[in-house]
């Protein structure tokens, strides 16, 4: 190692650790940072256009390569537009490490320009926050911060002023290696006596359903061994639909505000609920009259969503392992055959309206109209068998849930715990900086894209060939539906669009529109097999009704309420655009009689 500064010995650090990118923006305070990175052979600056997208991007990179990834910001602005990003890291559980710039030394306390708090501001949005201030702190400051940031799964920022990263370091070692930080990820079983009572619980019960989540990630067997034992469906939580759904005879969907009836259907009808590693949070969900036995490695997280009868503190594979040998198979499945064939149900009406109108037999209209069903099932057709899918919060998020079919290659990143728009597309950038060779989809909102829209320069730059499909409904469409949900108005939720195609090609992409189902799934297809960062604008029908299957009665008077004060407000071309586009879908996704 060279004569080291702390910056020398910070990226020193990273790069024995096998980090391989650093995500930001650069800025004076953080000079001393991005030159030790220039002159390092193995770290590669991956600059984006807001410190944002870099932390949305670190955050798909740890979430893919299961490692530490790493974002930058200069001091003041550039430490704030992170932590949005980071925010999502955070809660989406992945690790990542932000290295935060801070104003000179000297200025601090004085309101000086670009000084804030850095301590405070990123205080929620991580589980470390140390300001590095003299050189003696390191590199064991650092240290703590990858250590905390991979054992707890989450963020760590590293504050540091530019002149203190200029200072010689007073260590040169590195001691931190791969394998010193592997065991942090232990294996943790709940005690014997605490399994066997899970297991009495599973013999009294007769109907068990499980949901599970993203806890559910390298435990796939074992979590379809219990399934059979106990002939149980699974249910999904988002997160966990990529590990749990695939090569599943148990499963029977998601449930919650975006899932469909099936899911509800197993939740509503079991005597026992298996949560399994899933921090669900949406509580009239849960099953009204049943017992419930939750997993999760996060003791603090038992019982915070639902009552639950039993807390097993563990690591999902280890527990169920140690778990399985302690039941005796079920024969009864009675509760797993209605589940199964409520599923196959759903799955036949959520199918169906991925159709194009006129193999439904409607009326071929002088323009047809495109279902984002139909785009969705198409994209899902067509994209690879590892795909990397990235999308937005709002409707796009709805689709991919639905229509995407996992296999256990394919992954799906959303902002699924934070809920923030514009995730998407630097999620793709980070997906696709990870992996150059594979093909990475972001299903873009047309609302979420705008947001961080200067991203689309970054594809180019950093010749990330992140192919970018836009659910084109020229709304805040997720919000509308909302806001008809509870009777409101629609307010603030439309937009005046640009020619999406036209923008992207000035950005160096490849682009097309499409506004008819017949040039649909050419336009896919040319996306997905350009060489080089494309985007269809896809314009899709406005009013699709996304809202759960199970419209409960409060939504159900909530329509009923919109449609009042829309007729009041001489809005009838909003109602026939609702009642046309939704009609199949109400028809066809009939509220089932639970
Ligand atoms: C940063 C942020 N601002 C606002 C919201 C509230 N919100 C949730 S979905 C949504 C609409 C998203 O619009 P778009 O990306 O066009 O997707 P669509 O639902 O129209 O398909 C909004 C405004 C949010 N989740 N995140
Ligand atoms: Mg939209």
């Amino acid at each position: 190692m060279s004569k080291s500064t702390i910056a020398n010995l910070i990226v020193e650090t990273l790069a024995h650790i096998g980090v391989q990118r650093v995500y930001g923006v650069p800025g004076d305070s953080l000079n001393a940072i991005t030159d030790a990175i220039r002159t390092h052979p193995s770290i590669h600056w991956v600059h984006t256009r807001n410190e944002e997208a870099a932390a949305f991007a670190a955050g798909a990179d740890a979430h893919l390569t299961g490692t530490l990834a790493v974002c930058a910001g200069s001091c003041g602005p550039g430490n704030t537009h992170l932590i949005n990003g980071l925010y999502d890291c955070q809660r989406n559980r992945v690790p990542v490490l932000a290295i935060a710039a801070q104003i000179p030394t000297k200025e601090l306390g004085s309101s000086y320009f670009q000084e804030t708090k850095p301590d405070h501001i990123f205080a929620d949005c991580s589980f470390y926050c140390e300001t590095i201030s003299h050189p003696s702190q390191m590199p064991r400051v650092l240290e703590i911060a990858i250590r905390t940031a991979i054992a707890r799964q989450g963020v760590a920022v590293i504050v540091i002023s530019g002149d203190t990263a200029l200072e010689e370091a007073v260590l040169s070692r590195i001691p931190l290696t791969l394998e010193a930080i592997k065991p942090l990820q232990p294996i943790v079983t709940p005690e014997p006596a605490v399994l066997a009572l899970a297991a009495h619980m599973i013999a009294d019960a007769s109907r068990i359903t499980i949901l599970g989540g993203a806890g559910c990630a390298d435990a796939h067997t074992e979590l379809l061994a219990l399934a059979e034992a106990t002939k149980a469906p699974i249910i999904h939580a988002l997160r966990g639909k990529e590990y749990i759904e695939y090569d599943n005879p148990y499963d029977v969907g998601m449930t919650g505000l975006i899932g469909f009836t099936s899911g509800h259907y197993a939740m509503e009808h079991c005597d026992l609920l298996l949560m399994i590693g899933t921090d669900f949070p949406y509580t009239p969900f849960f099953p009204s009259n049943a017992k419930v036995i939750q997993l999760d490695l996060r003791g603090e997280h038992i019982g915070r969503r639902t009552s639950v009868d039993l807390g097993l503190v563990g690591t999902v594979r280890d527990t169920l392992r140690a778990l399985l040998p302690l039941l005796t198979p079920k024969t009864d499945a009675g509760h797993l055959e209605h589940a199964q064939s409520h599923f196959q149900h759903a799955r036949k009406d959520l199918d169906a309206l991925a159709q194009p109108d006129s193999s439904t037999g409607k009326k071929e209209s002088a323009k047809q109209i495109i279902h984002p069903q139909h785009l969705t099932a198409i994209l899902d057709r067509l994209a690879t068998p590892d795909a990397v899918f990235t999308c937005d919060v709002g409707t796009p998020t709805v689709w991919a849930a639905r229509y995407l079919h996992m296999n256990g290659k394919r992954r799906l990143i959303g902002s699924f715990n934070h809920g923030s728009m514009a995730n998407a597309l630097p999620q793709a950038i980070g997906a696709q900086m990870a992996f150059p060779n594979r093909q990475v989809i972001s299903m873009s909102g047309d609302g979420g894209l705008a947001m961080l829209m200067g991203e689309l320069l970054s594809l180019k730059q950093l010749n990330a060939h992140v192919k970018i499909i836009v659910f084109q409904n020229d709304a805040l469409s997720f919000v509308e539906l909302e806001m008809k949900a509870v009777g409101v108005l629609s307010f603030g939720t439309d937009l005046v669009n640009p020619d999406f195609a036209r923008l992207a090609e000035s950005c160096g992409l490849f682009a097309q529109n499409v506004d008819s189902p017949d040039d649909l799934e050419s336009a896919i297809a040319a996306a997905l097999a350009h060489p080089g960062p494309a985007l269809v604008a896809v314009k899709v029908a406005k009013q699709e009704l996304a809202m759960p299957p199970t419209i409960t009665l409060e939504q159900a008077k909530g329509f009923g309420v919109y449609m009042v004060k829309a007729a009041l407000n001489h809005r009838g071309d909003e109602l026939i655009d609702l009642a046309q586009t939704n009609l199949r879908a109400l028809l066809q996704e009939a509220i089932p009689t639970l």
